[in-house]
């Protein structure tokens, strides 16, 4: 960690860590948080399957947890940011609670608001996610620091119902978009479900 790096981040580049979480999805139901966790799942590919969550900051979760009770034959990955999980926190209540056994979720894990300034999170104020997730009762919870560790993660994260955290450098990454197009993205990925796109 350099002078500027805030107590709580790590050292690892996003967009590898990704990668890797992303290599050979296949029929892996992907939902993101805004922003930089957006950004990272469309470097790593964008695909029918990924859902982007462009706005609505807190949610990634929540959306995860629904899409895994309507869908429980497949596996959903929820990739999102300390940021965006320390303002839904409540989501980790609920879905130890509800005990999908076909979800995972992964926060990357900065210390900051990297895509606003690079605020401090409460992760920087010492906020344990992965703490917080077991006091709830997931039944399995892992911080990753090194790119060993998240190789080790990957299959986890498509297999248990498993909270991961990802303690990655400070700073932003250069923007990939993908599509924006709310309706478009919604449709795409029904179809893709083999839904009706508009039901
Ligand atoms: C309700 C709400 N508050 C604030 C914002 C502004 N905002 C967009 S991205 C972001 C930072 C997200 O931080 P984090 O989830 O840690 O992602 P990082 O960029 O650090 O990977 C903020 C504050 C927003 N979009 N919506
Ligand atoms: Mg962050």
């Amino acid at each position: 960690m350099n002078a500027a790096s805030p107590a709580g981040a790590g050292t690892l580049d996003r967009r590898a860590v990704v990668a890797t979480l992303l290599r050979d999805p296949a029929e892996l139901l992907v939902v993101t948080g805004l922003g930089s966790s957006t950004y990272d799942a469309a470097a790593a590919g964008d695909r029918p399957l990924n859902f982007y969550i462009w706005g609505a900051m807190g949610s990634a979760a929540m959306v995860g947890l629904g899409l895994a009770l309507a869908q429980p034959t497949r596996r959903v990955l929820v990739i999102t940011g300390d940021g965006e999980m320390l303002m839904g926190l409540g989501a980790l209540a609920t879905i130890a609670v509800a005990r999908p056994p076909n979800l995972a979720i992964v926060v990357l894990d900065n210390a900051s608001y990297a895509e606003t300034g690079a605020q401090a999170t409460h992760t920087a104020g010492g906020v344990d996610l992965a703490a917080v997730a077991a006091a709830c009762g997931w039944p399995a919870t892992a911080t990753a620091r090194t790119m060993a560790e998240v190789d080790r993660l990957a299959p986890r994260l498509r297999a248990e119902p498993l909270f991961a955290v990802v303690k990655i450098a400070p700073g932003m990454a250069p923007r990939a978009l993908p599509p924006r197009d709310g309706a478009f993205l919604q449709h795409r990925f029904r179809m893709a479900l083999g839904l009706d796109p508009i039901d």
